[in-house]
């Protein structure tokens, strides 16, 4: 198969070079930027012929099986001798391993085939991934593909790299990352975490089923106690499935604090009334319901005007894709939620894809959930982690 090499300063260029001497039907190899004197260049290694076209002796050659064909063709000239006859046994032996040998070759063949193909692959992937970094300069190259891999999608990450550029020239890369980190994060707002004040805060949590309200309820109520040794009582009015109390109210005992049920929204109102003066911090879980489910969502938001807690939490999975993202803020939003926590940040993709959905809702976030251990997986939200977090160091 014969490869051709070509040297352009953008991919653009260098496929127009590809397709003009070896038509459209080439196939690229490999495609990646290589630096030289004059800045970033786009090497592209193509063919025109199908890799089918490797002739069978091509493939011995290159796994090695000529010298054995070379070693016993010119045995046929010679006369008969004991060499000639064990050469002739060799040559037997050949034939009756044909088998074997062929389905090696063909093994090693496919196998060579493949990580061709993967290699074409990977460097189609990255062409396009990276198709504008041929006209990027070094520091904002780097750093865009860092937004890249971050799961910035390609507009954001051009859009980002767009604005950095406009604020440079940066004196160190510290400098501009700390910028760019500034810049991606920019538009998120947040809440300080739930602490004792002088008087008791009532705390709602609304979210979908499953969401992980009452883990987060769970986990909040055992930081309050620890940290702040808060007097904490825990509300469920979760009582619309079987054993939707349960949990919380094992969790509660083991963690020595307070628990209550409510059965219906009078009775959370006249609990709340009741506590209101006692507690530094109540928190009150509610039955996930299906922001699709409008009925439900009424029926909450009699829970919520019973409870008239200070702060009422959306809590959202960090999980779910963004059509389904921005419809549950859409139709929670009857419930006046007033910050968001996001959940499941350790089973999302990756906070950087996340950056796109937030910027189109309007809640600030207050906590990120990590995973199922209680207390530790839970943090308040802070601007700069999530910055670092997104984009870490060069
Ligand atoms: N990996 C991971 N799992 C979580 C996290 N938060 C909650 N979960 C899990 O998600 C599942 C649902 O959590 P729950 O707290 O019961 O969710 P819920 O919103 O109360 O659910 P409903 O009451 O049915 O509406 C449980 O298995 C939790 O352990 C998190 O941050 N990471
Ligand atoms: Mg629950």
């Amino acid at each position: 198969m014969k490869m051709k090499k070509y040297l352009a300063p953008s991919m653009k260029d260098g496929l127009e070079l590809m397709r003009k001497e070896l038509g459209d039907d080439a196939i690229i190899l490999s495609t990646r930027t290589v630096k030289s004197s004059e800045g970033d260049i786009v090497e592209i290694v193509a063919t025109n012929e199908e890799p089918s076209a490797y002739s069978l002796p091509e493939r011995l050659e290159s796994q090695g099986g000529v010298p054995e064909k070379e070693e016993t063709a010119p045995t046929r000239k010679r006369n008969s001798s004991p060499k000639r006859n064990e050469l002739k046994k060799r040559e037997l032996q050949q034939v009756t391993q044909s088998t074997d040998v062929g389905d090696t070759v063909n093994l090693v063949q496919l196998r060579r085939e493949i990580a061709e193909m993967r290699s074409t692959l990977d460097g189609l992937r990255d062409a396009i991934r990276y198709r504008h970094s041929a006209t990027l300069g070094k520091l904002y190259n780097d750093l865009y593909k860092k937004l890249r891999n971050a799961e910035l999608s390609e507009d954001e990450s051009l859009r980002y790299i767009g604005l950095l550029a406009a604020r440079g020239p940066f004196p160190s890369i510290e400098e501009a990352l700390r910028t760019l980190r500034m810049l991606v994060t920019e538009h998120l707002r947040v809440i300080p975490p739930l602490e004792p004040k002088s008087h008791c805060t009532t705390a709602l949590f609304v979210g979908t089923t499953g969401s992980g309200k009452t883990i987060t309820i769970a986990k909040l109520a055992a930081v309050c106690k620890l940290l702040f040794k808060a007097n904490v009582l825990i509300i469920s009015s979760d009582t619309y499935k079987v054993g939707g109390t349960d949990q919380l109210q094992t969790f509660a005992s083991i963690a020595g604090i307070p628990f209550e049920v409510a059965y219906n929204s009078q009775e959370l109102r006249q609990i709340v009334k009741q506590e209101k003066s006692k507690r530094d911090i109540i928190l009150i879980d509610t039955v996930g319901r299906s922001q699709r489910d409008k009925k439900m969502l009424l029926e909450l938001s009699a829970y919520r005007e019973a409870a008239l807690p200070d702060i009422t939490y959306l809590v959202q999975s960090a999980t779910v894709n963004e059509h389904t993202f921005l419809d549950v803020m859409d139709k929670f939003s009857i419930l006046s939620p007033d910050a968001l926590i996001l959940t499941k940040i350790d089973e999302a993709v990756s906070l950087g894809a996340l950056i796109g959905i937030l910027r189109k809702q309007t809640l600030p976030l207050a906590y990120f959930t990590t995973g199922q251990s209680i207390p530790d997986d839970i943090e308040p939200a802070d601007v700069e982690r999530i910055g670092t977090h997104i984009i870490p160091e060069l």
